[in-house]
Order: C-alpha cells, then structure tokens, then sequence
C-alpha cells in the first residue's frame, strides 16, 4: 500500500551510473489515509499482522482521540495490505473511551485480542479488555463481556490509568502471561482459556519504568522492553525465565521524532529482526497526538544483547522473502 518503488542512481567505482529499481517502505509506514500509534505485530504463517492504535486528533494541541484499532498485513515487510479498523471501543459494553494500546496473539486457532480502554463509572479508571476472533483480521468480539483487568485491582499508583499497554506472551510451556503497566509494571498467569487470570497480580522492578511493555524472547533468552522517562526512550531488561529476575540493559531506542510518547514491537521474521515502533514524523501534521507506525531493523550481539536502534526515513529497504 505505502511502499514506494524508487528509481536509484548509484555510482560505480569505475564511474558509470547504475539505475535499479528498489522495493522500500519509508518512515513512517502509513501516512495516506491513517494516522497510527502503538505497534503490536503477531507473525502467524508467514505474515506479519500488524494491530495498530488510530490516533485522530484534529491537531497536536488537546489531547489523544481514539476510537478504534487498525490492522495491516505483509508478507515481506515492505508491503502493507490495511484491513481497516477492526475493533472499537463500542465492542465493549463496559468501556467508555480511549482506545489506547493493545496486543494480539493466536492460540489453538483462536487471536485473542488484549486492549486499553476507559472503563465506564462501575469501574472508574482504563481496564484492559480481551477480544476474540476465529482469524488474525478478525471478526472480533468482548470474549468475556467484562474487563479482564480493572483499576481496583492496582490500587498502588497514584493515578487511574496505570492498567495500560497489554503485551501478551505463551512461553515454550504453553503458560501464557499478560504483562502490562503504566508506572508500575506488572505481569500474571493466565488460563489456558487466556480470558482469566491465574493466580496474583506481581509487580516487577524496572528502573524508571513508564510504559509500553513489550515481551519476546530471541534465542534463550527473554526481553521485557518498555518506554522510560518522558519524552519517552525505549530501555529493556533480559532474562532467562519469563518470571524474571530481569536484569536491566540501558536504552535501546532513542527519543523517536517529533513524539514525547514511543511504544515498540519487537518480532523475529523471516530469519531477521523488526523494531516496530511510532513516531510524530508524518507531514504535514504528524506529533505528539498524531503518530504514525515505524519499522526499523533491529539487530542481536553475539552476548545476547541488543544493539541499539538506529531510526531511518527510508525503512525497510530488503523486503523479507
Ligand atoms: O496511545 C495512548 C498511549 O500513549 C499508549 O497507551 C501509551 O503507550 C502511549 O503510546
């Protein structure tokens, strides 16, 4: 949908002109019909599904408007394929507003889709919300009419919307896990069903935590990155074992331009690496209230760390094959 195909003009060493034609897909992604934020990616038989927030605030001066999520597919990282929106707050009887961050994932054939919202006054504050679906795309629907996390059940932050931003995760045990915070970061076992929870709700420590939770593992290995500070950075922490303990690992990504707000996805595709993140680039109006989705390569050190993220305009230039 968005790629752009570009006519090179690249210099050879001998000095004659080489004109080749290359697939690319620029920062950000998609700038024509929707502004994008909050990047979550689930790769399921060879695509890429890409569920979005949908920020349509009329300028960057009030505050974030959303409604909706997006979602767009690819096979190869280059090109994008939008499935328009395909769930609202309206899909939730129980929630008011504020479709913020979400995350979904596939088990036993079903996608359970795990969201953000403003609760309605029975349960003042945001609440996270699983829908489900027989297919990445959806149709999907409230799995369970009620919210599967509401404020009451945190009550050791100062302010009503620290039930945000779900990452979702099955470890290689079939145990899933919903991670997910706003000042204080927290994760529980879910059941088998993945619409319940099993067992207490944890804290986890993390050095000047924010946001934005994001669980993968790569290799052995277990990363549990998050936005940090405000304007937001992204940092994370590795681990052998999903429960932790986490052991912090600095910055993987900077400031992302013209956004104090920053939220990744992290995937492994194709034998390489994504950073899928947002930024306020998009002209002639993108910012802090109308974000737009970028992709950027992220690459592993031989130790098992990350290398930190380096942000372009001209994106994923090698389609995924
Ligand atoms: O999009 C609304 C909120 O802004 C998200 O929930 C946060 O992660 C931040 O991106």
């Amino acid at each position: 949908m968005d790629s752009k195909m570009t006519t090179k003009i690249s210099t050879l060493a001998a000095g004659a002109l080489l004109l080749s034609s290359q697939a690319f897909a620029a920062n950000p992604l998609f700038t024509d019909q929707y502004r994008t934020a909050d990047p979550a990616a689930l790769v399921h038989n060879g695509t890429v599904y890409l569920y979005t927030g949908h920020d349509e605030a009329k300028d960057n001066k009030t505050f974030f408007h959303m409604n909706d999520w997006l979602v767009f597919s690819s096979t190869d990282m280059v090109h994008w394929q939008s499935h328009g929106p395909k769930l609202s707050v309206k899909d939730f009887k129980w929630a008011r507003s504020d479709a913020w961050a979400s995350q979904a994932i596939e088990r036993n054939g079903k996608f359970y889709w795990y969201v953000a919202v403003r609760h309605d006054d029975s349960h003042p504050g945001f609440a996270i919300g699983v829908a489900v679906g027989d297919s990445p795309i959806g149709p999907f629907k409230d799995a369970i009419g009620h919210a599967l996390i509401t404020n009451d059940m945190t009550t050791d932050t100062p302010n009503d919307w620290d039930d945000i931003d779900p990452s979702v995760f099955i470890d290689d045990d079939g145990q899933a896990y919903l991670f997910w915070g706003n000042t204080k970061p927290r994760y529980v076992k879910l059941k088998a069903n993945m619409v319940e929870m099993d067992g207490p709700i944890h804290a986890l420590d993390l050095p000047h935590f924010t946001e934005a939770l994001w669980i993968n593992k790569h290799k052995d290995t277990y990363y549990l990155s998050y936005a940090t500070g405000f304007p937001e950075k992204i940092a994370y922490a590795t681990s052998k074992s999903v429960t932790g303990p986490w052991h912090y690992q600095g910055i993987l990504n900077e400031v992302a331009g013209n956004s104090p707000t920053n939220h990744q996805a992290i995937i492994d595709f194709k034998g390489k690496s994504y950073f899928i993140y947002h930024n306020g680039a998009a002209q002639p109006d993108g910012g802090e209230f109308r974000r737009s989705v970028a992709i950027d390569r992220l690459y592993y050190n031989p130790d098992g760390t990350m290398k930190r993220v380096v942000m372009t305009s001209e994106g994923i230039t090698t389609p995924a094959k």
